[in-house]
């Protein structure tokens, strides 16, 4: 017989046979359970009532949704970036009182976490004396992500646990894990198939109230501190050091956990919200809680968009390259089967190759079972001809980079399909508009422009040309969330967002070398502000004879901004066939090391060649100068492209930068960082670069921001 104790808006209290009461987290009409001021005063109230309830045995903690508990509410984190301290120390003590009470209930406490339970959700499992975990379920720290730490016990309650090393990793790391991993972890007790979770968690408290587990003894180990290995910090400060430059919350949470590991669990808790309250309020922290939440409205408008489109159910692929064979595969992979065509026999091997490839490396990981690897293999027709591309719903075409022979594959591949069939190009420097210009249904052509490597890269951009309709765009959304990618619209324009602004910072960087700065200390400067790879080394890897077409395209497109009237530093270097790691030189000079990875070393011959592109000779040029015009440029760029229209906002444009390029995280993306430093002082650094020319003149809209004091962001709020 079931009563009910307790019924609120975010859980109700189910007093159950035998004495045993359940605590079910179900949030009144939002999508998943979080962890706010709300959720605590209903906590505080059915813990309160327990602490006196007549005959209670053992407590059942679970959710009555799909997962257990998303941690604490990502729009009061952004709301905590303006609090005072005060109510910050306040919040969190009472949040980690509020926590600590479930643990210190006169009876044993099981969880069940169904589907996830992350950040302060996985704070709240770990004060029950016994977790069991979906075996889909997933657990984890995100916090170190949002540039902060856990803050109700996570650092404290996790090394008392486990142990200080899977704290470290774990929290530090900010992943989240699957279950097998969780249970070898020691972060749960057991798991099991989703219908069997409930039964196995009142066996452990079954087992508890018969005093077969001293559970009571397992709660007082864990109020002192714990053993740490010292080599573990050192590995882990290492780590974070390569991760997560400039982000300060990876290194905080290791110097927390080592200065709490002698201290009882309360002092540690209240060093613990110290250090939270310390990290909250951090541009770091503000950017990366902001883009989260930024991420999530596009999600959702992507999310919208696709709601009206087709469903895609088949793929069509021309072109059996490294690229085509990665869509091929990127699109097998998430069950929508591939016809994929090429005029070569070579390159359909080539291309199915690719895909054996990395469905191979997915079995050698132990992700994938052999057999579904070749269920996926078998669901990629290679082909010859157009055989059944009647059937399909969206075409992607990636053949060589040749307008002419773009217009022609598509004027034949029209005549193959049904109408309304979408039309993808994969084009990266081609206008949509020119592609569809030789086809009888233009408005059914659409360009994803997808990254390489297709399956590591999450962003595809979606382009929308001059007569594409809205259906043929939605469906390429869809089609890219399908395949678990983030799509983002775009206009028609050359180098469509991302290569354009990044055609803008390599500007930037060729103007830097002829005025005579080190390539070398211009990649230690960006590198240091967060950038994975500074831009010399970046064009080695992409290499410098592809970067130059690029740039040469965009020169023509953009000649007042990305014009150059001089030879450049890169065409210096791939006019000597120094094209960089293909060619075992470019900035650098590569040679391949003991596992034929290319291992980078300096090269005198590069500042004599560069010497030439340089009129006034070497000079050293500062760091704030360097990080100033490389970032300026971008800023300027992405300003001028937000005035354009090419991308609808600066949440767009910044989160297309982030996934596309890898511009750190911790600055949010450039029109997150530019409002940071101040549209005012933005132009005044403008004024400063002005006898530069075009590259460092604003546009409109940033003259307008500066006017009225505005922000890229300015309608922004989660
Ligand atoms: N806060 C607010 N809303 C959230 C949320 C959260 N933590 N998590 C999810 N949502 C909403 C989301 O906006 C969307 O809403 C819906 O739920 C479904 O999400 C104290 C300080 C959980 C893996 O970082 O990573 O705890 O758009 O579309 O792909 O120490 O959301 O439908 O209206 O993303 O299945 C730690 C953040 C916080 C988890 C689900 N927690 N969330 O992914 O669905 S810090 C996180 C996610 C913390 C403590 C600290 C993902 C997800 P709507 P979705 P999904």
């Amino acid at each position: 017989m079931t009563t009910e104790l307790y019924s609120g808006d975010c859980l109700q209290a189910l007093a159950l046979d035998h004495g045993i009461v359940e605590i079910r987290l179900d949030r009144n009409n939002e999508p998943v359970n979080k962890l706010d001021a709300r959720l605590l005063r209903e906590l505080d109230l059915v813990l309160e009532q327990l602490r006196t309830h007549p005959g209670l045995r053992g407590v059942l903690l679970g959710s009555a949704k799909d997962a257990f508990l998303a941690g604490a509410d990502i729009a009061v984190l952004w709301s905590m970036l303006e609090w005072p301290r005060q109510q910050l120390l306040e919040f969190c003590g009472g949040m980690q009182r509020s926590l600590t009470a479930i643990g210190e209930l006169p009876v044993p406490v099981a969880c069940i976490i169904n589907g996830y339970a992350l950040g302060g959700g996985l704070e709240v499992a770990l004060c029950a004396d016994y977790r069991v975990l979906a075996a889909d379920g997933q657990v984890g720290f995100p916090e170190v992500g949002l540039g902060i730490l856990p803050g109700a016990g996570g650092t404290v309650r996790t090394p008392r646990l486990a142990n200080g090393t899977t704290a470290l990793e774990w929290i530090a790391g900010a992943h989240t894990y699957k279950a097998a991993a969780a249970l070898k972890a020691g972060m749960v007790d057991a798991v099991g198939e989703p219908p069997q979770l409930r039964s196995l968690a009142l066996d452990w408290l079954g087992r508890a109230i018969a005093g077969e587990h001293d559970w009571k003894g397992m709660r007082e180990q864990r109020t002192s501190g714990f053993a740490t290995d010292e080599a573990a910090f050192t590995a882990a400060r290492e780590q974070a050091r390569k991760a997560s430059r400039n982000q300060p919350a990876a290194l905080a949470v290791i110097d927390l956990l080592q200065d709490c590991s002698s201290l009882s669990r309360d002092a540690a808790l209240a060093r613990e919200v110290q250090a939270f309250a310390g990290l909250i309020q951090t541009p770091a922290a503000r950017a990366l809680v902001g883009t989260f939440l930024a991420s999530q409205q596009l999600k959702k408008k992507n999310r919208n968009q696709a709601a009206s489109s087709r469903r895609v159910q088949r793929v069509g692929v021309l072109g059996a390259g490294i690229m085509g064979g990665g869509i091929a595969y990127a699109s097998a992979v998430k069950g929508m089967p591939v016809l994929l065509k090429d005029v070569a026999q070579k390159a359909l091997d080539l291309g199915t190759g690719e895909a054996r490839k990395l469905l191979g490396k997915q079995v050698d990981s132990g992700r994938l079972q052999p057999e579904r690897a070749e269920a996926i293999l078998a669901s990629i027709s290679p082909q010859l001809d157009f055989r059944s591309f009647e059937t399909v719903d969206v075409v992607v075409e990636a053949v060589v980079e040749d307008l002419r022979v773009k217009q022609a594959v598509f004027a034949e591949l029209e005549a193959q399909v049904l109408p309304g069939t979408v039309l993808a190009s994969n084009t990266s420097s081609l206008l949509i508009r020119d592609i569809a210009a030789k086809v009888q249904r233009p408005e059914d052509v659409v360009g994803m422009h997808f990254f390489n490597p297709v399956p590591l890269m999450p962003l595809v951009e979606i382009v929308r040309g001059e007569k594409t309709r809205e259906e043929a765009v939605a469906t390429a959304v869809s089609y890219a969330i399908a395949m678990g990618k983030t799509p983002l619209v775009v206009k028609d324009c050359a180098g469509f967002l991302i290569n354009r602004l990044l055609g803008a910072y390599f500007t930037a960087f060729i103007l830097l070398i002829r005025d005579g700065a080190d390539f070398v200390e211009i990649d230690r400067v960006m590198e240091s502000w967060g950038w994975p790879m500074g831009p010399s080394y970046l064009l080695d890897v992409a290499g410098l004879d592809t970067l130059d077409k690029a740039l040469v395209i965009l020169g023509k497109a953009y000649p007042e901004v990305m014009g150059t009237a001089f030879e450049t530093a890169i065409q210096k270097l791939a006019g000597q066939k120094r094209y960089g790691q293909k060619t075992g030189a470019g900035f650098f000079r590569y040679e391949a090391d003991a596992k034929g990875r290319p291992r980078r070393s300096g090269d005198p011959q590069t500042y004599e060649l560069l010497a030439t592109v340089q009129p006034q000779g070497p000079r050293a040029i500062g760091d704030e100068e360097i990080l100033d015009r490389m970032m300026l440029a971008m800023i300027l760029e992405a300003g001028r492209c937000l005035d354009e229209q090419v991308a609808d906002s600066a949440l767009e444009i910044d989160a297309g930068m982030r996934l596309g390029t890898g511009f750190p995280v911790h600055h949010g993306g450039p029109l997150w960082y530019a409002d940071a430093v101040g549209a005012t002082m933005l132009l005044q650094r403008c004024e400063r670069y002005r006898a530069l020319g075009g590259l460092y003149t604003a546009g409109l809209g940033l003259h307008n921001l500066a006017a009225r004091n505005g922000k890229f962001y300015g309608s922004f709020a989660p």
